[in-house]
């Protein structure tokens, strides 16, 4: 079982405190390198990610779907991965598949 991280001091605090957005490593360690993926992973609100909706300021949750190849993405509602260079529209906050 593997439900602590260690901070980089050598504390070690529960998982769901990695990437939570509260520094609970005295160090801040627990908050370092930290995608908006991550947080909403913490905030178990994996349904937002891969869902074609951008929640994160970073695009990090719709940016590495795990059924994607890298530098694609997804399409909002149809969960189809296409090339980003095939994106055209970017608008309510949901690209658009062309
Ligand atoms: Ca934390
Ligand atoms: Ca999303």
């Amino acid at each position: 079982m593997n439900s602590s991280f260690r901070c980089g001091n050598g504390e070690c605090v529960s998982i769901g405190s990695k990437c939570n957005q509260l520094v609970d490593c005295a160090d801040g360690s627990d908050e370092k390198n930290c995608s908006c993926a991550d947080f909403l992973k913490s905030q178990f609100l994996t349904r937002k990610i891969c869902d074609g909706i951008i929640d994160c300021w970073d695009f990090s949750d719709e940016y590495e779907c795990e059924w994607c190849s890298p530098g694609q993405y997804i399409c909002p509602n149809s969960r189809v991965c296409i090339e980003r260079t095939r994106l055209c529209e970017y608008t309510s906050r949901t690209y658009s598949c062309l």
